[in-house]
């Protein structure tokens, strides 16, 4: 299914007179709110692969219908999303779950809905058709030699896979870890685990990033091996500089200052990228922003201010991902109103007043700062959000028209009811 500019543009007319109304009432409440929208309409986030169909839990998944039944109809749906906000102009392919046949037609298509290939994904979590070795005991730390092989074989593979989509950066996450104390020895499966990932590193090309991912626990639950980011950045900081720490939202022990860990790997210039979503337990994988939207704003404060101090590109310089799992919700709904909270805590990011939080922090006045922090929190800054999209051509309210339009049940009338796409 294609929306036409037709439709979009009739939504907008639909909406201006009251968009309108608002932006002009925002703009009295924030200053330079041109350069605002100018950095939202360049700003995009990769939608993962594995995100479009419905996932389950450990106990029962509930599909919606209309799943994509192919990477084809994987990049058709992140295409919608693009075009309703043009804003997810990149997909981020997880490896074999979407194992491309022809590279070419599917770089074409990807360019006819005007989308980029993202980082792509290793999975050594999970044990494969035909393989010779499982992970059941880990992939990269495994004290198997011949397990580590196939493990670095495949990653070197997804890299393969990689440089034929014109993608530029892998990201390794590692399921690996133990059960129960005593089963590993740490040293050697920290030392397992860095040769390993050395042998990925030289098969990067020059203009690649190995993104490595840490996660607190799950599935092993008594220790990962790359558990926290003081753990990733051991490794990357030994790899070199094509490798970096990537931050994925849900894989923190409770309570965790995410927003300091980011304002540090990246003054050590080691953060790579994110994998966005919201949780409340664990790795609940939910749609950014919906629990923790203030905390979501506090990290996209310390990127504005990081990457502003680096002089980089907030855009192009980091790797924006979601990661995420849906078992009750449409996933493309849930993945817009994702992209929606990200573009909001990035302009309310955007919009706080940095010289007076500065004068405010070295004068400690600790209720000056809360205050600069709260307001841009507590302004309204969607009308920004809107505009940058009205401007680029997309939809002024993206679930709105995704609603009217009934693009589910036209999905589930192209591609059937009981269709399931491969990932979580
Ligand atoms: C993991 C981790 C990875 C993702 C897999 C599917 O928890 O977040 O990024 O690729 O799930
Ligand atoms: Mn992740
Ligand atoms: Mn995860």
């Amino acid at each position: 299914m294609l929306i036409g500019s037709n439709k979009i543009e009739s939504h907008n007319e639909e909406l201006l007179k009251k968009h309108t109304n608002k932006l002009a009432f925002t703009t009295t409440e924030i200053s330079d709110t041109e350069s605002i929208i100018k950095k939202l309409i360049d700003f995009q986030i990769a939608i993962p692969s594995w995100a479009l169909g419905t996932g389950g839990t450990r106990f029962g998944r509930f599909a919606g219908g209309g799943e994509p039944r192919s990477l084809e109809e994987k990049i058709e749906d992140v295409g919608l999303l693009h075009a309703l906000n043009n804003a997810s102009g990149a997909i981020s392919l997880h490896i074999p779950w979407d194992i491309p046949t022809d590279h070419n037609a599917i770089k074409a298509l990807a360019a006819q809905h005007n989308l980029k290939f993202d980082a792509v994904n290793s999975n050594t979590f999970q044990d494969q058709a035909n393989a010779d070795h499982s992970y059941r005991y880990g992939s990269l730390q495994n004290v198997n030699k011949a397990v580590r092989k196939q493990a670095i074989a495949h990653n070197i593979e997804v890299i393969q896979q990689g440089i034929a989509l014109g993608s530029e950066s892998l990201t390794i996450w590692l399921a690996d870890g133990s059960n129960f104390p005593g089963q590993l020895n740490f040293r050697k499966a920290y030392q397992n685990t860095l040769e390993s990932l050395e042998e990925i590193y030289d098969a990067l090309p020059s203009n690649w990033k190995l993104f490595l991912e840490y996660k607190c626990a799950e599935p092993n639950f008594y220790s990962t091996t790359v558990a926290d980011w003081g753990q990733s950045y051991s490794y990357v900081k030994k790899l070199g500089d094509k490798a970096q720490t990537l931050v994925d939202l849900g894989h923190h022990l409770p309570n965790a200052n995410i927003e300091q860990i980011v304002s540090l790997l990246l003054m050590e210039n080691k953060l790579g990228g994110f994998h966005f979503n919201d949780s409340k337990y664990g790795d609940d994988d939910l749609t950014a922003g919906a629990l923790k939207p203030y905390q979501l704003f506090l990290i996209f404060n310390e990127l504005v201010e990081g990457m502003d101090a680096r002089g980089m590109n907030h855009a192009k310089d980091l790797g924006w991902m979601i990661d995420a799992s849906h078992n009750i919700k449409d996933p493309l709904e849930d993945l817009l109103q994702s992209v929606e909270a990200i573009m909001i805590a990035y302009a309310q990011a955007l919009s706080v007043d940095r010289k007076a939080l500065e004068i405010a922090q070295d004068e400690n006045d600790v209720v000056k700062a809360q205050e600069i922090l709260q307001n841009a929190f507590r302004t309204d800054v969607r009308a920004l959000v809107a505009e940058a999209r009205l401007r680029s051509g997309a939809a002024l309210n993206p679930v709105e028209l995704y609603r009217s339009l009934t693009v589910r049940k036209n999905l589930i009338g192209e591609r059937g009811l009981k269709t399931m796409a491969t990932g979580l």
